[in-house]
């Protein structure tokens, strides 16, 4: 005792420092070792005292393991606590994952490699199709065929749905679902190095084997069981949900996985911004015009003007729109009375992650996910976004159309 108090009496702390080393234990849990390195002086000599921390940090412990745990590992997680879950949409979630990354690669390089430039062929809508989008398309629908979990893919640049055959004999293991693509979102932005996305909705089968039927294909959109977006941006995000809150994930390119960046989002219930092509304000019914009419005028206590922001991406719009809020609008016009979307490629897929992030869709009467699909390839018009600005949008409708 004597000889600690005489050392603490003789000794003057002159400064400490911290050192901070991460060892990893495995891929998600670490162990955080500290030094406090103590400088002391004790009569004439410098000495110091290292003092020594391990730390061990679980995934259950750090917030910072978010930025490890991958898109594969989360919907694992989220499908073990559904009992009766058989890991079939785990592993379709994966394949399309995979697909998207190797688009994502693709989209990268097109500046690189002579991809770009028009095929010369038009797609079923009547469009111009781009290189891109064919090998998108190629790749999500081979994808697909070779997984064994779906028993019919349904693309906008096909005619019609492919049917597909079991590949399991196991009954358990039948090809129950079945996935609708946009697989190249906004590809006239392609040449102009804007934005572009993937948009995907997959449902359960209804009819119980064998290849899928136009029924099994042609779902209300409230049956949707999961679907999601990837945008191919500034980084590539992958978005997606599965019923149960909207997560985002970014691509890490160096390890070739998307990890968790985002998770459980939520949409802004009012927002101050509004996305619409207003080259087509002429052709639009009194209701719009008023409403976005409206959103330009001054008033402070309402939050107007609302700024205008329009990419000509749908997922780049509704992305951006998911993260500050806002409204994204492609209505019907005199030209399009149905709008120029898809039902069941665009506005079903985008309508179940708004809704699930707290937003609402309607096609400016009737909530998007309650209209029944009568063909494949039909459009919609659609308003989504922030809830009260929908709600907003389509109190103008009912009052002026
Ligand atoms: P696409 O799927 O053929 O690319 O077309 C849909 C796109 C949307 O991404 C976007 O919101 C819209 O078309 C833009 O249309 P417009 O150029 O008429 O504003
Ligand atoms: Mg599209």
């Amino acid at each position: 005792m004597f000889k600690l108090l005489f050392f603490i009496k003789s000794i003057k702390l002159i400064g400490f420092f911290i050192i901070i080393n991460t060892i990893f234990a495995n891929f998600t849990d670490f162990y955080v070792q500290i030094y406090i390195r103590i400088i002391i002086r004790e009569k004439h000599n410098h000495r110091y005292i290292n003092l020594k921390f391990l730390y061990y940090i679980s995934r259950k412990t750090s917030i910072m393991i978010y930025k490890f745990k991958t898109l594969y590992r989360h919907i694992i997680e989220e499908e073990r606590k559904i009992p009766e879950a058989t890991g079939q949409l785990s592993d379709l979630l994966a394949d399309i994952a995979l697909a998207c990354k190797v688009i994502s690669l693709e989209v990268n390089r097109a500046g690189l490699i002579d991809i770009l430039g028009f095929t010369g062929t038009k797609n079923i809508q009547g469009e111009k199709v781009k290189k891109l989008d064919v090998y998108a398309n190629d790749i999500l629908t081979y994808s697909m065929q070779m997984g064994g979990h779906i028993c019919a893919v349904c693309s906008e640049e096909e005619v019609t749905f492919i049917p597909i055959k079991e590949i399991y004999e196991d009954k358990v293991l039948h090809n129950k679902y079945v996935c609708h693509f946009d697989p190249l979102d906004g590809s006239s932005n392609i040449d102009a190095n804007i934005s572009i996305g993937t948009i995907f909705s997959i449902y359960k089968r209804l009819s119980t084997h064998g290849p899928g039927t136009i029924e099994d294909c042609l779902q209300q959109g409230i049956k949707q069981i999961a679907a999601g977006y990837v945008v191919y941006g500034s980084s590539t995000i992958l978005v997606y949900t599965a019923g149960k809150g909207v997560h985002g994930f970014t691509l890490d390119p160096s390890v070739g996985e998307f990890l968790l960046s985002h998770e459980n989002m939520k949409i802004p219930k009012k927002s101050k911004i509004f996305s619409v092509n207003e080259g087509n304000y002429e052709k639009w019914s009194e209701g719009t015009k008023r409403y976005i009419d409206y959103l330009k005028q001054n008033d402070k206590s309402t939050g107007r003007p609302y700024s205008g922001r329009y990419v000509g991406s749908l997922v780049a719009d509704f992305h951006r729109n998911l993260l500050y809020g806002g409204i994204f609008m492609y209505p019907a016009d005199k030209n399009s009375k149905h709008g120029k979307l898809r039902l069941m490629y665009e506005a079903n897929p985008l309508s179940f992650i708004a809704e699930q992030a707290g937003g609402r869709s309607s096609d400016g009467k009737t909530r998007i996910l309650d209209i029944i699909p009568e063909t494949l390839h039909q459009r919609t018009p659609l308003f989504i976004g922030s809830k009260e600005d929908v709600k907003q949008a389509e109190k103008f409708i009912s009052e002026y159309d």
